[in-house]
């Protein structure tokens, strides 16, 4: 065992210790979840149900229909279910903040004992009284499955496939930067562990696409903008869109991802207009601009390469404002350089 090991396993043994000492667990992911939020909340109710625990999972949000092939999806309650119930110990999975889980919810439901936040977001914050936040992971699935291995508890074949489709979404099917050895490694032993066909993981969760997703789709590349020098790619989504195509604001995730691969394009954003008028911003990142930087000037966070903000201004002047900054990204002016090459 190297030292990086030996530090990881000293942070997940203080949450053995929880484990060993108490009784009732709640786990909750971030609103809107995706494949990682979904995956490594299962993984992890698996686990602690395997080790006897009583578990409880409250969500925001629904779970989008193409990861209800997973197991014990439907026992995934909503906030309404919280009611005076409270665990010893609520484990937040895959959110950057509490807010995260939602707001309502994060009002609504409290641990007597101890809040834990397990991630791996850069801007993560240290919300819980004891927080597993390792950037360096592919995904809080593979935190959730060395929490597991530290254990060293044999993982269930159904506890495999939820880590496995975690780790698959969040490395965009193993092909963003944040895919290593190591996770090829991870995938390959739930794979077997797992006894499933991976083309089948990724048919489920990518290749249910209901008709009305891909109206919206043509409705949203018809708004394509791209900046003068070519590095800056926008789309937007507005309500009327979503009236008239018959969708919701789940139906933008991916869209994103189409317009970063614009040969040439630096920074992709995708802007939604919100009911209350404010904008979501998705943006990506080939490499050369940090957007979670970006994302921070305007109060959002993410990764990197993957960030979000939420911006209260209408989509047409919170694009403007979000180009004009990501500019600077893109040309640092001669002072901004010469900070930067002190560094
Ligand atoms: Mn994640």
């Amino acid at each position: 065992m190297d030292t990086r090991q030996m530090v990881d396993m000293q942070n997940y043994s203080t949450l053995f210790s929880l484990f060993d000492r108490y009784h009732n667990f709640a786990l909750s992911t971030h609103i809107n979840p995706d494949g990682d939020a979904i995956g490594s909340e299962l993984g992890l109710y698996l686990f602690l149900t395997g080790l006897g625990k009583s578990v409880k999972m409250f969500n925001t949000d629904a779970v989008p229909v193409n990861y209800r092939f997973l197991p014990f999806w439907d026992s995934i309650e909503s906030t309404h279910s919280v009611g005076t119930y409270q665990p010893e110990v609520l484990i937040v999975l895959d959110a950057s903040t509490l807010e995260r889980i939602g707001k309502a919810l994060a009002k609504t439901l409290h641990p007597t004992h101890s809040l834990i936040n397990i991630d791996h977001h850069a801007t993560a914050e240290a919300f819980g009284d004891i927080n597993l936040i390792v950037p360096s992971a592919s995904s809080t699935s593979e935190i959730v499955y060395k929490l597991i291995k530290y254990h060293q508890t044999p993982i269930d074949k159904a506890c495999a496939l939820c880590l496995y489709t975690g780790l698959m979404f969040d490395t965009g099917c193993f092909r963003h930067s944040n895919t290593t050895a190591e996770t090829h490694q991870i995938a390959a032993e739930l794979i077997e562990i797992g006894e499933f066909a991976p083309d089948e993981v990724y048919r489920n969760v990518y290749e249910h696409v209901p008709v009305a997703k891909i109206h919206l789709l043509s409705e949203v590349l018809r708004t394509l903008q791209v900046t003068d020098d070519g590095k800056i790619a926008s789309v937007y989504v507005t309500q009327t869109m979503f009236r008239k195509t018959g969708t919701t604001a789940d139906a933008v995730e991916g869209i994103v991802n189409q317009i970063q691969a614009i040969a040439g394009v630096e920074v992709a954003l995708c802007a939604s207009e919100m009911m209350d008028r404010s904008t979501k911003v998705s943006l990506r990142s080939q490499g050369c601009v940090d957007v979670s930087q970006l994302a921070a000037e305007f109060e959002g966070g993410g990764h990197a390469r993957a960030a979000g903000c939420r911006i209260t201004m209408p989509y047409l002047l919170a694009i403007a404002a979000l180009i004009q900054a990501a500019q600077r990204y893109i040309h640092p002016s001669p002072v901004e350089q010469g900070d930067y090459q002190k560094d």
